[in-house]
């Protein structure tokens, strides 16, 4: 008697896809068997390959088949039928083994041309820079204060009182301003300076078809992106890091410039207000002595 498992497998699996979906993505309603829409420059042009090697398959998949099951039945064992010795033909070979090396190499050079595009061409000069540092379990990120730059840095400076392990003699001086949200302004290259405080720690957005791993003691600075539209998202930590991985995830906010403007303006007035109050607390200390 034959075995009825691997029906039932496979039943089990249809299954799993059919009813369970909202389980397996909860925060999305509708086009769940697709990518979620795109929201960055390079995304459309990963996307674009994605599409067509999508195509690509799914029609040989379909033309494979056909003339599978064409010649099954054509030439399928009858009475009276004598099969017919061929032994091949050099012409159709020479075709069938030229078209997939064309198209995989053709396939290859695209694909390292725009992985090379993305991620080994720097970032444009008027990219906005911010550093994005992740540790157990949450994200911080430092935008550069009212001199438009971000501070310097060195990993070995980073602790308790120095979280960003700024080189600068007072730390707590900065002009830089820190956030929990990862706010953008919409249309203009943003420049991620990557960090993690502890363990290795993922920076990936799916909408922006962007993925990086953060790893402690390194400082990687080759991930910039140019956002399509406006939108939130969450930036949600893709490495298995801790108990608190689950929730290791930090708001994205896509805004126009002018909004973001704002955004950054009180942002600033709001650091330069705390770094005058620390000068005054300091001098006042000083005098009394
Ligand atoms: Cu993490």
């Amino acid at each position: 008697m034959k075995s009825k498992l691997p029906v039932l497998l496979l039943l089990a699996v249809i299954a799993l896809g059919v009813f369970m979906p909202e389980a397996l993505a909860e925060q999305r309603s509708n086009n769940i068997y697709w990518t979620p829409p795109v929201a960055t420059e390079g995304g459309r042009k990963t996307d674009t390959i994605l599409n067509v090697i999508f195509v690509l398959t799914t029609g040989v998949f379909v033309l494979v088949n056909a003339v599978y099951i064409i010649y099954l039945i054509r030439y399928r064992r009858r009475p009276g039928k004598k099969a017919e010795y061929c032994h091949g033909n050099n012409f159709a070979e020479i075709i069938w083994t030229l078209t997939p090396t064309i198209i995989f190499l053709s396939l290859a050079i695209w694909g390292d041309y725009v992985w090379h595009e993305l991620t080994q061409t720097p970032p444009p000069e008027d990219a906005l820079q911010v550093e994005v540092v992740g540790y157990q379990f949450a994200w911080d990120m430092r935008y550069p204060g009212e001199d438009g730059k971000l501070d310097e840095t060195d990993l070995a400076k980073i602790s308790t009182e120095n979280k960003f392990g700024l080189t600068r003699e007072q730390p707590d001086m900065t002009d830089d301003f820190t956030s929990t949200e990862l706010v953008i302004p919409e249309g203009r290259p943003v420049h991620i300076i990557l960090r993690s405080r502890d363990v290795i720690h993922s920076f990936y957005v799916p909408e922006f078809r962007l993925y990086q791993d953060a790893v402690p003691g390194r400082t990687i600075d080759w991930v910039w992106f140019k956002t399509i539209r406006p939108g939130q998202f969450e930036l949600a930590c893709s490495q298995l890091c801790g108990t608190g991985h689950y929730n290791m995830k930090a708001p994205i906010r896509v805004i126009p410039q002018a909004e973001f403007d704002k955004w950054y303006a009180d942002k600033v007035k709001a650091r330069n207000a705390q770094v005058a109050a620390l000068k005054a607390e300091r001098a006042s200390v000083a005098s009394a002595r």
